[in-house]
This record gives structure tokens, sequence and C-alpha cells, in this order.
């Protein structure tokens, strides 16, 4: 979770500044939900992500000096600095790829387990989407059709509240995303988002129905984004869009996933503060040389540009 946090919060400056160019969407705030269930999944899983994506990729084992390097669009990013952060991927640990178009990738995740499913392997499959996605009906469809078949899939939304700058209340007529599941029949749960044990658990959960032949499972995370959309406060072109009450902020800035697993692990003296402090520290380094790294690197070769979008 740290590694994530200080790993986004490093993207603030250079974003300001004019260095990274591209859109980010920033995963600060909802570092549990990555860390707890790709803590419950193997190399082998896969993972399929979206426009938010750079926690899940972190947390499955991807290269941040890769991340860093995309985000500045560099040559050696994940995506050889052609995708940004948007287009985040690392198929030999399992990220098996995020995309911009919200829902975007569902149905790719739900192929990826009939895959799976055909070929009798028992890994499963993992649809990290937000609760915008769930406006999209491509979502109903996949949910359908991983009942019908018992997919190894777990369909993950991470409910912020917001979908861009709309409430949730806006574009729904009750905040129950979880109840989407039960029409399918799909064993669905509804846990606290900020509580990076309490996602394990389900996660774990969860992943041992899938690996019996029990999935599909629908499991809704609440949470909040700690920063703006896109970007690191919505400032576009000198106009705040970031429309959410100050109150709400500061009430979800008191559930931190971090600073709460923190004093959890100090309270039950599983960990002590000077280890706490040591890890920032480490961290902060990875990240400073991943940004060294990135600000060194070459630019893609323009006459390279379509080199991996269509076969030789
Ligand atoms: C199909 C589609 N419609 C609209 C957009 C523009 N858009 C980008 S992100 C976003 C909101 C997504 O909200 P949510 O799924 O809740 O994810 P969050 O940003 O809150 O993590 C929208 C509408 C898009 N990228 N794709
Ligand atoms: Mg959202």
């Amino acid at each position: 979770m740290v590694r994530i946090r200080l790993c986004e919060e490093s993207f603030v400056e250079p974003i300001l500044s004019g260095q990274i160019r591209c859109p980010v969407h920033l995963y600060s705030g909802q570092e549990a939900i990555a860390t707890g269930v790709c803590a419950a999944l193997f190399e082998k899983d896969y993972v399929f992500g979206s426009h938010r994506s750079h926690g899940h990729y972190l947390a499955k084992g991807g290269d941040m000096r890769e991340l860093v390097a995309e985000i500045y669009c560099k040559e050696p990013g994940c995506s050889r600095g052609r995708g940004g952060s948007m287009h985040i991927i690392a198929p030999e640990i399992g990220m098996a790829g995020s995309v911009p178009i919200v829902a975007g990738t569902i149905s790719l995740a739900v192929g990826a387990a009939l895959a799976l499913k055909i070929k009798r392997e028992k890994r499963i499959t993992v649809s990290f989407f937000g609760d915008g996605a769930a406006g999209e009906g491509v979502l109903y469809e996949s949910l359908n059709f991983a009942a019908l078949k018992k997919l190894p899939i777990i369909f993950a939304c991470e409910n912020n509240f917001y979908s861009t700058h709309m409430p949730i209340r806006e574009c729904r007529p009750e905040n129950n995303i979880f109840k989407i599941g039960a029409p399918f029949c799909i064993q669905s749960y509804r846990v606290d988002g900020n509580d990076v044990l309490k996602v394990y658990e389900v996660t774990k959960h969860s992943v041992g129905l899938c690996r019996k032949g029990l999935g599909p499972v629908f499991i809704e995370f609440m949470t909040y984004r700690l920063r703006g959309h896109v970007g690191p406060n919505d400032n576009i072109q000198e106009t705040y869009t970031d429309i959410r009450p100050k109150e709400e902020i500061a009430k979800w800035r008191k559930k931190d996933p971090i600073r709460r697993f923190q004093a959890f692990l100090i309270k039950n003296r599983i960990i002590r503060r000077e280890t706490l402090e040591r890890i920032d520290r480490e961290v902060e380094e990875e990240v400073k040389e991943a940004h060294e790294f990135a600000k060194e690197s070459p630019y893609p070769n323009p006459n390279e540009l379509t080199k991996y979008v269509f076969k030789e």
C-alpha cells in the first residue's frame, strides 16, 4: 500500500509542471483494494484493470520503473511508451491489461476466465472496475454469461461514490451495487474497501469458491479517492471541477487505509513505528530512482509508432 501511495503522490509535481502529459487517474485512497485482492492471488492468476490501474499493476507485482517510464511515455515503459497511464500491462505477472474505456475490460476478463475453464486450469481472473461501470450494459451481459458457464472470475467493483464528477446518487436509484449479482444467482458481498484485512479475507474466500468451480463472485468495495478524478486536483485550465463537499473529503481522510492499518499493526505490537518509517524511506528511494530512470530514458522512435500495433 505504501509503494502504491508514494508512487502515486510522486506524479503530482511532474503533472503540474507539465513533465507528464498523458491523463493520469491517481489511485491514492483506494490502495487497500488492489493490495488486499492481489495478496489473495497467485502470480499466474489474471487481473484486468481500468483507467485507474497503477495500483492493480503494482500490487500484482509489476515493475515500478516500467510503470513510471510508461507514464512519462518513454520506450522502456510497460507498454513501450505508447500507452501512457491508462494502458498498463504486464502479462508475465498476470496483469492482463487496463484500458480507458469504462467497463472496457470486463468482457475480456470473462473471456480469459472462459479460456481457463476450457483448459481446465485452476487459475482465476479478477475484473476490477469502478461504480461508473455499473452503468454500462456489458457488465450485465458479462455477469449473465459468467454465471451461466460458472466461470472462475471475481467481479471487483471499487465504489468510490463518483463517476468523474457525477455523484452516484445522480446515476442510480440506490447505492447498493453488489445487489446486481443476485438476479444472475451470483454470490455477492459488500465490504469496507479501506480495510485491507477485510478486503483480503473476502477475496481469499471468493478465490476459494472460484477455484472449486463455484464462481463467479461479485464483490463491492466501498472506498473514496483522495485526489481528483484526473490529475491531482481536477484543475482543468484553471477551473476546479472537483465539486465533492470538503466535509466529505475530510471524513474519508480519517479512514485512510494506510494510516488505519499502521495503527492496527502498532496497537497489536506486530510492527514498531521505526520499521514503518524505514519502509517509507526505502519506498521513497525506490520511487525516486524510478523517476530518474524514466526521465533519462528515450521516447519511442516516431518511425516505430505502429511497431506493436500490427503483426509484421
Ligand atoms: C465508455 C466510456 N464512457 C465515458 C468515459 C469517460 N470517463 C472516463 S472515466 C469515467 C468515470 C468512471 O467512473 P468509475 O467507473 O466510477 O471509476 P473511477 O473514476 O471513479 O475510478 C468516465 C465517465 C469513458 N472513458 N468510457
Ligand atoms: Mg467511481
